[in-house]
């Protein structure tokens, strides 16, 4: 399987994110994507490594507000402007209900406004390579999804930052463009078919369920932990299941603390079951590895071996999958359970291979 991979994820280096009031070290950290090469890198020939080719900013405002993209592209120098920051983390958010009846307020361009409104949350910085990184996974996964539409089997794109997080018009959830609903709505264009993006990640992907919430032509399903436990704590439950024309092709299944191999492989399946009733022609993968048993930020129990069960049970759909890189934390196993993960999947296509 090819891996798509760029450095210019390290260019995206924060240092600090805010969970309750408290700063602390960030997770989200470029060790994440270098692990994963690492690691795949000492098999050459199962995966080989190609560099993303640039798509410019137009499959991106196919998904998001184009004020985002802007405001992504500028805030840097924007913040610097009026005052020396390393990193950019907003304090003040346009909650609903503080302009309840009273319609949208201006899109605002001071930098501490601005900050507050594209961004959700306090644990995604903005700092100086930030939108140059956001902008390479980008075409790290639209490389991905390339080589699908030109037949091959699976592709993998190693993305960092991350994107499931990033609704329409926002960013947050250590997330800035989301990958993986621009290379699903790109694929839909392309060709005329059905997707569904599955998103395996610990958390649910609030931001690719928003973008695709009342469509028929995009499904989602995401296992994830309860979010009235977990993050994002406003998105992912049982009952969201769509609307308008998209009524039905959202389905969530959020589980327990400690959820184990065996019972997140027998949600797997249920999941998969609904992914065969819809009948798309391609997949998305949003793969997360922090459904690991040491994450440091959620608390699922998935062994390394699991992986590439989960792998080789969506290789038994039989479509190709675009496989794009969500989150995972745990530096010392991530590469592996990325490579099981993948591995599981290619036995599974080819058992010769393996
Ligand atoms: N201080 C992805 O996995 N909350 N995003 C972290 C730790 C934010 C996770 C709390 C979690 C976002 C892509
Ligand atoms: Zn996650």
């Amino acid at each position: 399987m090819q891996v798509v991979y760029s450095p210019a994820h390290l260019a995206h280096a924060p240092t600090t994110e805010v969970e309750l009031g408290v700063s602390m070290a960030q997770y989200e950290l470029p060790a994440r994507a270098e692990e994963i090469r690492r690691v795949l890198a000492a098999e050459p020939e199962r995966f080989p490594v190609v560099e993303p080719t640039g798509h410019g900013v137009a499959p991106i405002e196919a998904v998001h507000d184009a004020g985002l993209r802007a405001f992504l592209a500028t805030a840097w120098e924007r913040v610097q402007a009026e005052q020396a920051l390393a990193e950019v983390i907003p304090d003040t958010f346009i909650h609903p209900a503080l302009r309840e009846g009273m319609g949208p307020p201006p899109v605002p361009t001071g930098a501490a406004a601005s900050a507050g409104y594209w961004c959700f949350e306090t644990m995604t910085p903005l700092v100086s390579g930030t939108y140059e990184a956001a902008r390479g996974a980008v075409d790290v996964a639209l490389t991905a999804a390339d080589l699908v539409l030109g037949g091959s089997r699976a592709a993998y794109g190693l993305c960092r930052p991350p994107g499931h997080h990033a609704p329409r018009a926002a960013y947050g959830g250590y997330c800035y463009f989301n990958n993986a609903a621009i290379v699903a709505h790109h694929l839909a264009a392309a060709t005329g078919a059905k997707v569904t993006v599955l998103d395996v990640d610990y958390h649910h992907g609030n931001g690719t369920q928003q973008i695709f919430y009342e469509r028929d032509d995009v499904q989602y399903v995401s296992l994830h932990g309860d979010p009235n436990r977990a993050y994002p704590y406003f998105a992912g439950y049982r009952g969201e299941i769509g609307a308008g024309r998209g009524r039905g092709t959202n389905l969530n299944l959020p589980l327990a603390p400690g959820t184990d191999d065996d019972a997140y492989l027998v949600a797997l399946v249920q999941a998969l079951e609904q992914v065969e009733a819809f009948g798309p022609a391609t997949i998305v993968v949003s793969l997360g590895v922090d459904t690991f048993h040491l994450d440091p930020i959620a608390d699922f129990a998935l062994t390394t071996p699991a992986f590439a069960r989960c792998g080789a049970l969506v290789a038994t759909l039989g479509r190709p999958c675009v496989v794009l890189q969500e989150g995972g934390y745990y530096l010392p196993a991530i590469g592996e359970n990325v490579r099981n993960w993948l591995t599981g999947f290619e036995d599974r296509v080819s058992p010769a291979a393996g």
